[in-house]
């Protein structure tokens, strides 16, 4: 995949290219990254970006025209590229946005500063505008690296044998179970024991059930946003039974009015 990124401050990206999964990637030939600097768009001797709003109102806008010209270079580099404007108003990232991205040929990430950029470029020059949540950052750059770090280790050939995207968190839509290492115990608390016994489906039917009670307790939202298969749904009715069990017999625990126990 072709990665390029557009920026005013390229040297935020030097360390993120140059380090674990990414570096890895890019070593490996599965990645192929480039970032372009806008103010190399520019035509007047102070490299100007940005300029005041239309309107008026607080804060700079980044001009049209550097940008336009930054994209169709980076366009004129990577064959068929989506370009992916980093923005609050966009998609919100998820594991499924990120195996879609993961998907392209090309992406060129375009990287917002001060209040944003002119609406003409979101709305002429990019294919899909991206957030990575519901806060305002000073910059579109961390929002692209957490982006492209999402994205880029879903390439086939990038994780390593041991690493696998398959049981990541959100792969099948529950949050993962708990890891365990060695030692056996750490501060007196112990590995469960199944993850000791070597009984691999003993093993995987825990991990579900952990999987499966962690993304209740966390993120019920998740549960009601996929369909349960026929292990899941077997766990989650007995647990609503012994749920139905501990709350009829709750009654026997009231206490007896006549007895003036509290
Ligand atoms: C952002 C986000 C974000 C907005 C104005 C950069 C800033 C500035 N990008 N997810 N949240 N961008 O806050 O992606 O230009």
């Amino acid at each position: 995949m072709q990665i390029a990124v557009l920026t005013i401050f390229p040297n935020m990206f030097d360390l993120f290219w140059d380090h674990g999964i990414v570096r890895r990637a890019i070593a490996g030939g599965q990645v192929r990254s480039e970032t372009f600097d806008i103010r190399a768009f520019t035509e007047d001797r102070h490299h100007v970006t940005d300029d005041r709003p239309y309107g008026g109102g607080c804060g700079m806008v980044m001009k049209p025209e550097p940008l336009a010209r930054a994209i169709t270079a980076a366009k004129a580099h990577i064959e068929g590229a989506v370009t992916v404007l980093m923005s609050p108003q966009g998609d919100k990232l998820s594991q499924q946005t990120a195996e879609g991205l993961a998907r392209q040929r090309g992406l060129i990430f375009i990287c917002g500063r001060y209040e944003g950029v002119d609406a003409r470029i979101a709305r002429c020059h990019v294919d899909y505008e991206l957030s990575i949540g519901d806060y305002v950052l000073s910059g579109g750059e961390l929002a692209a690296m957490v982006a492209m770090d999402a994205v880029i280790r879903l390439l086939p050939g990038v994780l390593g044998g041991a690493e696998s995207a398959a049981c990541d968190s959100f792969s099948n839509g529950l949050l993962e179970h708990g890891h365990y290492t060695r030692p056996r115990e750490f501060e007196g608390r112990a590995v469960p024991e199944v993850l000791l016994s070597g009984d691999h489906q003993a093993i995987a039917h825990w991990r579900q059930r952990m999987s499966l009670g962690e993304t209740f307790l966390r993120r019920p939202d998740l549960l009601e946003q996929r369909p349960l298969d026929d292990r899941e749904r077997t766990i989650l009715q007995e647990w609503s039974q012994a749920l139905e069990r501990i709350l009829k017999h709750q009654s026997a625990h009231r206490p007896d009015p006549l007895s003036g126990r509290q």
